[in-house]
């Protein structure tokens, strides 16, 4: 029998203010950042944190369903398939979708109540080039937004448009807190909104440096897209039928760079980790779950399975992401001194395993384009800097199997749909390039993606074309098999 605990809001949504606005309402925010504010609001009987979310592009829908039930929703969150704690959620007291009409936004955005933007927009909400972090001057998005810049689309042109407006009124601006997956998030967002800004002038980016806080964060936790089956499943399990339930992993971990200068929830009784400096939990968590995850993705996916779970359950799947883990990324971190590397690994793998999730692997092979720089690429060319002749065989693996994906063609001639911004340049390549050879050659000159300095190293390049070959002819189990010969190396010297 499943045990259930329950957790109820104890405090009374109507006295609660709006002091935050989140762009990007989806189930992560819903189920880490809101849950956050949630035992906030619970301690302190309400306050002046609640949320205002809203959805700028799609998923109009969500935001009516949440306002049919006054933004009341729930949360399920899964030590494992034995224990669920089932928990109340109301810090969000208003949801907008803000598609073709933008003004209720802008009317949140420029109250003097709202102290704090928070964004979950993914990778490519940032429109910068994934390789080098620098504005997409040359994106349609972007080229609109500085076309018309009381009228933006995206996220970058709303906030520029917003602390315009602000200052017009002589209000102070709102603290920008980044929430996605990117190492130094902060820095980037502020390199996005400054980006955009200098062309309404280079004085009011000059001001956007000069005043506006752009904290960086580290945020974890798995919370899979929810599917008709996860919704069968709370309604099985937890008798639940809120339509805007999440279901999520027990874990949930929140390290912010502690610059609010309007203020904020005082998060750090709420398990947020306060600190000076992010970078460092960033980079571990990127590098080592994310990283993770996109090799369990793409190779996973050439092995046929679906689910983390069912990869990581596979041995030969786990002793490959433990081999990059611990040899490949692990030896280019800087760690938060209270870390202990191997304990940290071996958390992932068993969080991986958690089979409540059914986290698909191809929810996590979307967008890739803008996801392995940070999450394979930098470390990969930290080591080169330090060793030239770093053998990297699981990221080699990793870039391969991510190209073979991008084709959108199994060996089979089963297709697939290939999520990602640089879909049609990928296609294209394949398209140009049917030998391995030129192929591989091609793709690591694509720099939006690799930067010159790893494409252009020879011992890379060789890994990734002969994994590659390895992958098309041999099969995933040949392609993994150098984990056992390298492993029986490398043990001796890892430290842990
Ligand atoms: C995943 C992440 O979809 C993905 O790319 O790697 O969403 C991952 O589940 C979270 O970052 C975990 O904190």
């Amino acid at each position: 029998m499943i045990k259930i605990t329950t957790t109820k809001s104890v405090y009374e949504p109507d006295k609660v203010d709006v002091g935050i606005v989140h762009i990007g309402l989806g189930a992560f925010h819903r189920a880490h950042q809101a849950v956050y504010i949630e035992k906030n609001l619970n301690r302190n009987q309400g306050g002046d944190w609640g949320i205002c979310a809203v959805n700028i592009r799609s998923n109009s829908q969500l935001v009516d369903q949440l306002k049919a039930n006054d933004c009341r929703y729930h949360i399920a969150e899964y030590q494992d398939s034995q224990q669920v704690e089932w928990r109340e959620v109301n810090a969000i007291r208003d949801a907008l979708f803000a598609g073709q009409d933008k003004e209720p936004l802008f009317v949140k955005l420029v109250s003097a109540k709202t102290k704090i933007v928070t964004l979950t927009v993914t990778e490519k909400g940032y429109y910068l080039a994934p390789a080098d972090k620098t504005l997409r001057q040359d994106d349609p998005s972007i080229q609109h937004d500085i076309e018309n810049p009381n009228a933006p689309k995206t996220a970058p042109g709303i906030l520029v448009e917003a602390l315009y407006r602000r200052k017009a009124l002589g209000l102070p601006p709102f603290t920008v807190l980044s929430c996605d997956n990117m190492p130094n998030n902060g820095h980037l967002t502020r390199q996005a909104v400054c980006g955009l800004a200098e062309h309404r002038s280079k004085a009011f980016a000059q001001w956007i440096y000069d005043h506006v806080a752009f904290p960086s964060s580290m945020v974890d936790r798995i919370v899979p897209a929810m599917s008709e089956a996860s919704h069968e499943r709370l309604q099985r399990e937890l008798n639940c039928h809120d339509e805007n339930a999440v279901m999520c992993e027990a874990f949930s971990q929140w390290v912010v760079e502690d610059n609010f200068p309007q203020g904020r929830p005082d998060w750090e009784h709420d398990g947020v980790q306060m600190v000076k400096d992010v970078h460092p939990f960033e980079t571990m968590k990127l590098r080592l779950l994310n990283g993770s995850h996109s090799l369990l993705a793409y190779v996973g996916l050439a092995a046929k399975y679906k689910t983390v779970a069912q990869a990581v359950a596979d041995e030969k799947f786990a002793a490959f992401i433990r081999h990059y883990m611990s040899f490949e990324a692990a030896p280019t971190l800087d760690l938060p001194e209270e870390v202990k590397v191997h304990e940290y690994i071996e958390s992932l793998i068993s969080r991986f395993a958690n089979d409540s999730l059914q986290h698909q692997l191809s929810q996590i092979a979307m967008d890739g384009s803008q996801k392995i720089p940070q999450r394979w690429l930098n470390g990969a060319e930290a080591r080169f800097s330090s060793d030239s002749d770093s053998v990297l065989a699981a990221t080699a693996l990793g870039v391969a199997a991510w190209l073979f994906y991008v084709r959108g063609e199994d060996l089979e001639g089963n297709t697939h749909k290939v999520d990602d911004p640089m879909a049609d340049v990928l296609s294209k390549l394949h398209s140009r390039c049917s030998e391995p050879e030129s192929l591989v050659r091609e793709a690591l000159k694509l720099n939006d993606i690799f930067s010159t300095k790893l494409s252009q190293n020879e011992s890379f390049s060789r890994a990734v074309l002969s994994a590659y070959q390895t992958l098309i002819s041999s099969g995933v189990v040949e392609s993994l098999s150098f984990t056992d010969k390298l492993s029986n190396n490398n043990t001796a010297n890892f430290g842990g």
